[in-house]
């Protein structure tokens, strides 16, 4: 196509820009290759967002040192999306406007439903890595995720629960009301606990993300006396909210959700984050050879095992550079024009399977990651109330 086009190469800053006579930008394969990262780096929600930057940067780091994509080297951009709509949007255009090949992000949900219908339109595959509420794949054709569905994961930390104390009756439910994910969140745990004959619905107290005072919740949770209590909200609001609740004496158990899935909600609950039981879709002691190599990359920088949504976010790297390697093998790379090569992707990604740190996966027509192993963790807090863990368990 291109070549029934006057065309004119022009060397900018590094990147090979091709640029139509039209005037229209028509192709850029830069090099390295472009891969857009849309995580939050600020906000409450970094305390999430800095975990997938350190996983994107390993990933980097990882497959250039393994000859990129068929000896080019890829570059990770990474924008800011921050905690809000708007700064997700914000950092896909710039993405876009970078000329990207695949967009990872951006971290939250609530964000996906709001930036991912500009990749989308634009044809630019979206890779989520860490969206799990209900409909994220659904969004478009160029959206999949690696992260997968809350209603799938979260379900194992209510048997891990009753598994701990088989006792449990009285159940209570809190969740962040203007958050997407929380509220998928909360749905399936609420509709689990509904069909379990044992349980009771007690409470469904509801709070904002931005909430720091859950006194209102706390003293209505208490009236009920549960046994187990279930809270989705994201580390700064579901990590103070644990902390109250244990302050007025709740002594039962506790569910976080995946919004309080990482060692940066310590300081937050600190000694009261200790027995928090969060389901998880990577487990550091899964024997995948990827998950061997992560582990090694992270260790050597921060001596200790990295988290789910590190894990994920280094997937959603990998998933994009082989299947870029798998194109490559057809055609070499850059001799792709980059609208071509954004759609030839989009398809790859969804025709491949992946040997991962996540353990082997692949996707369904969607774009739905298919995954086998889930995981329970439980927080163990150390004496000094600062330093945790996520222990494992069986
Ligand atoms: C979502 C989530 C968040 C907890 C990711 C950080 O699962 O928004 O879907």
């Amino acid at each position: 196509m291109l070549a029934n086009r006057s065309v004119r190469r022009i060397a900018l800053g590094g990147a090979l820009l091709i640029l139509a006579q039209s005037s229209r930008l028509l192709a850029v394969i830069a090099e390295p290759l472009p891969i857009g990262a849309a995580l939050s780096q600020t906000s409450n929600v970094a305390l999430l967002g800095q975990e997938q930057i350190v996983g994107v940067q390993l990933a980097e780091e990882y497959f250039n040192s393994k000859g990129g994509v068929g000896g080019t080297k890829i570059q990770v951009l990474v924008e800011d999306s921050a905690g809000d709509e708007a700064s997700a949007i914000n950092a896909f255009n710039a993405l876009l406007r970078k000329n990207v090949v695949a967009i990872v992000g951006p971290t939250l949900s609530q964000q996906a439903f709001a930036a991912d219908p500009l990749a989308d339109k634009a044809k630019v595959p979206v890779v989520g890595p860490s969206n799990t509420a209900k409909g994220i794949p659904q969004i478009g054709t160029f959206v999949s995720r690696v992260s997968a569905p809350i209603a799938i994961v979260a379900p194992h930390a209510l048997d891990a629960a009753l598994k701990r104390n088989p006792q449990v009756k009285n159940v209570a439910v809190l969740y962040a009301q203007n958050d997407a994910f929380n509220t998928s969140e909360s749905q399936t745990f609420q509709a689990a606990v509904k069909a379990d004959k044992r349980l009771h619905l007690s409470t469904i107290q509801k709070f904002q993300t931005t909430d720091t005072d859950f006194t209102t919740q706390v003293s209505e949770v208490m009236k009920v006396k549960p046994d187990l209590v279930i809270i989705s909200g994201l580390a700064a609001d579901g990590g103070n909210l644990v902390k109250q609740l244990r302050q007025l004496g709740y002594k039962g158990l506790i569910i976080g959700g995946n919004g309080l899935n990482t060692p940066n909600v310590f300081p937050v609950c600190q000694k009261y984050c200790d027995g928090i039981m969060i389901a998880q879709a990577y487990s550091p002691e899964a024997p995948d050879a990827m998950n061997k190599v992560l582990i090694d990359l992270y260790q050597k920088k921060y001596k200790k095992m990295p988290g789910q949504f590190t894990a994920q976010a280094f997937t959603a790297v990998q998933v994009v550079v082989e299947a870029l390697n798998t194109l490559h093998q057809k055609k070499k790379i850059t001799s792709y024009d980059v609208k071509e090569l954004r759609k030839e992707l989009n398809q790859q990604i969804l025709k491949q399977s992946y040997q991962t740190a996540l353990g082997p996966i692949s996707f369904d027509k969607d774009g739905e990651i298919i995954q086998k192993s889930f995981y329970v963790a439980e927080i163990r807090m150390g004496a000094d109330s600062k330093s945790g863990t996520f222990a494992f368990l069986k």
